[in-house]
C-alpha cells in the first residue's frame, strides 16, 4: 500500500464481487406494512455505527470503517416503484449524521442535508425518513454532514427501485464501487479534506473494492444475461470501466432509463456519485476469466473486478429479450420557452489559467496572492463567484416552481467536476454547444475540464435544493449551493 497522494493501482487491485450477491441476501427487511389499502410501505433500520471491516486482503487487519448495519456498503434497501418507504435511522457514531437519498425525487424534508432540510441527528438519536418510491432506478444513500470524512470511512450503501415490470435477466447484481486511501500499515490515512486534495482532484484512493472487498471473483455462467447495477461512492474518483470484449447495452443512467445503445469499445464512464445500469451478455468461453479494468488513468489501467465463467454454459447463444426500461414519470421541459441562467464554476489549481481561457473574470484570485488568502480560509471552488462554507446559505440561483428552465454549466477550471442537483432530475441536452445524442436524465452531470454543459428541467419540486460538486473535497471547500425553487 502506499501513503502518498498519488496512488498507485497499476498493480493489480484484487477487486471483485460475490458479496454483490450476499447483500441481498443478508437484506434487512424489518418488516412491510399495509398502508390502509394505500402503497405498502416498506420498513428498514440503519444503524450508523463504527466497526471493522476486512477491506484490505490479509494480513493487512480490519479497517475501522463507518457503515451502516455493520458493513460498508450498508444493506441493498429496496422497494417496487409505488411504494412507499420507511427508513428508521439510528446514528452510533460519536458526531452527528444524516442520511440523504441520492437522486430521489423526493420531498424536502426528507432530502437528509443537515441544517438545510433537517437538523442533525445528534449520537444516540434517532430519525425516520418516509417517502414514495416515484421512480423506478438505481439510487443510493450516503450521510449529507461531513461527507468527505463519513462516506470515505464508508458510509454509504444502494438503494433500488424495482420495476412494477423489469425487463427480463438471469440475475441482477450490485457493485457500488468505491476506493479507500490506506498507510502502509493497513490504517486510513487520515488526512482527510487536505488543501492538497480540495485543491487537485479530490481525495483520490489508493485501493479500489466493489462491494467493500477487493478480492472475490465474479461467477458466471456463458450466455447468461446480467443486469449490473453500477454506483461509484468514491469521494473523487472517476471510473472508466472497460468490460474486456464483452459488448455491454447501457440501459439507464443515474437511475433514470435511457435509450438502450452499446458501448460498442467506449469505456463506461461514471463520476463520484453516478450510477449506471447495464446489460451484460456474457459471451466468453466455459472456463475462461476476464476482468473489468479502470482505464481513466491511461498510464495506470487497474482490475476493477473479476469474472470467471463456469465450465458449463447457461445457453448456446445470448437472449434476444427486450431490454427497454419503462419511463419515469419526468416531466418534460419544454426547451423553446424555458427561463436561461448561467452557473459558473471557478478556483482551484491553475484558476487563472482555466478562467482565461473560458473568458470568465475571476479578478486577481487567479494571479497569487488574492487566491493564496482565498485558500488559507479554505475557500478554493467558487460557484457565480462564491465559495460557499455555510452549511444553510442564501439560494444563489431562483427557480420558478413549475416552469421550464435551461441552466447553463461553465466549467472555467482545469478538472473535471460532477455537478449535483438534488430533489430534481434534469436532462443534459447539450455539450460544448452540440445537442447530446441520448438528452440523457441524471441528477449529476460530469463536466470535462473547460466544459461547458447545458442542462433542462421543470422545476417541480419546491423547496432549497443543494446544488454541489461531488467530490466531496471541493463540496467542502466552496463548490456548493443552493437553488430555490418556489
Ligand atoms: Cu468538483
Amino acid at each position: 500500500m502506499s501513503d502518498s497522494h498519488q496512488p498507485s493501482l497499476s498493480r493489480r487491485s484484487f477487486i471483485g464481487s460475490a458479496a454483490a450477491m450476499a447483500a441481498s441476501a443478508a437484506l434487512p427487511e424489518t418488516g412491510v406494512a399495509q398502508n390502509g389499502g394505500a402503497a405498502r410501505t416498506r420498513q428498514y433500520n440503519l444503524r450508523a455505527a463504527v466497526g471493522e471491516q476486512q477491506v484490505l486482503p490479509r494480513p493487512a487487519k480490519p479497517l475501522s470503517v463507518w457503515s451502516y448495519n455493520g458493513s460498508a456498503p450498508g444493506p441493498v434497501l429496496r422497494a417496487t416503484q409505488g411504494e412507499r418507504l420507511r427508513i428508521a435511522f439510528e446514528n452510533a457514531l460519536k458526531e452527528s449524521s444524516t442520511v440523504h437519498w441520492h437522486g430521489v425525487r423526493l420531498p424536502h424534508a426528507m432530502d437528509g442535508v443537515a441544517y438545510l432540510t433537517q437538523s442533525p441527528v445528534k449520537p444516540g438519536e434517532k430519525f425516520v425518513y418516509e417517502f414514495e418510491a416515484i421512480d423506478a432506478g438505481t439510487f443510493w444513500y450516503h450521510p449529507h454532514q461531513r461527507s468527505y470524512e463519513q462516506v470515505d470511512r464508508g458510509l454509504y450503501g444502494a438503494l433500488i427501485i424495482n420495476e412494477k415490470n423489469p425487463p427480463r435477466v438471469d440475475r441482477e447484481l450490485v457493485w457500488v464501487i468505491d476506493d479507500w486511501r490506506v498507510t502502509r500499515e493497513g490504517a486510513f490515512s487520515e488526512d482527510f479534506n487536505n488543501l492538497m486534495d480540495a485543491s487537485h482532484g479530490g481525495r483520490l484512493g489508493n485501493y479500489v473494492t466493489v462491494n467493500g472487498s477487493g478480492e472475490t471473483p465474479v461467477k458466471v455462467r456463458s450466455n447468461e444475461r446480467i443486469r449490473l447495477r453500477l454506483i461509484n461512492a468514491a469521494n473523487a474518483r472517476i471510473f472508466s470501466l472497460d468490460f474486456a470484449g464483452l459488448s455491454p447495452w447501457l440501459i439507464a443512467l443515474d437511475g433514470q432509463p435511457v435509450k438502450p445503445h452499446r458501448l460498442d469499445g467506449e469505456p463506461l464512464v461514471l463520476g463520484p456519485s453516478m450510477r449506471a445500469d447495464i446489460m451484460l451478455d456474457m459471451t466468453g468461453k466455459p472456463g475462461s476469466r476476464t476482468a473489468v479494468i479502470d482505464r481513466n488513468n491511461p498510464r495506470n489501467p487497474f482490475r476493477v473486478a473479476d469474472l470467471v465463467y463456469d465450465a458449463s454454459p447457461l445457453r448456446d447463444a445470448p437472449p434476444d429479450w427486450p431490454m427497454d426500461l419503462p419511463p419515469n414519470p419526468l416531466q418534460e421541459p419544454d426547451i423553446a420557452s424555458a427561463q436561461r441562467h448561467t452557473v459558473q464554476f471557478t478556483g482551484g489549481m491553475m484558476a487563472g489559467m482555466a478562467a482565461r481561457r473560458m473568458g470568465v473574470d475571476i479578478g486577481g484570485m487567479g494571479m497569487g496572492g488574492g487566491m493564496m488568502g482565498m485558500m488559507r480560509q479554505g475557500k478554493i471552488w467558487f460557484v457565480n463567484g462564491v465559495a460557499e462554507l455555510a452549511h444553510n446559505p442564501q439560494p444563489f440561483l431562483n427557480l420558478a416552481l413549475g416552469k421550464s428552465h435551461v441552466i447553463e454549466l461553465v466549467n472555467a477550471t482545469a478538472w473535471h467536476h460532477p455537478i449535483h442537483l438534488h430533489g430534481h432530475s434534469f436532462r443534459v441536452i447539450t455539450r460544448n454547444g452540440k445537442p447530446t445524442r441520448f438528452r440523457e436524465w441524471q441528477d449529476s452531470v460530469l463536466m470535462a475540464p473547460l466544459e461547458r454543459v447545458e442542462i433542462a428541467m421543470i422545476a417541480d419540486n419546491p423547496g432549497k435544493w443543494m446544488f454541489h460538486c461531488h467530490i466531496l473535497e471541493h463540496q467542502a471547500s466552496g463548490m456548493m449551493g443552493v437553488v430555490n425553487v418556489a
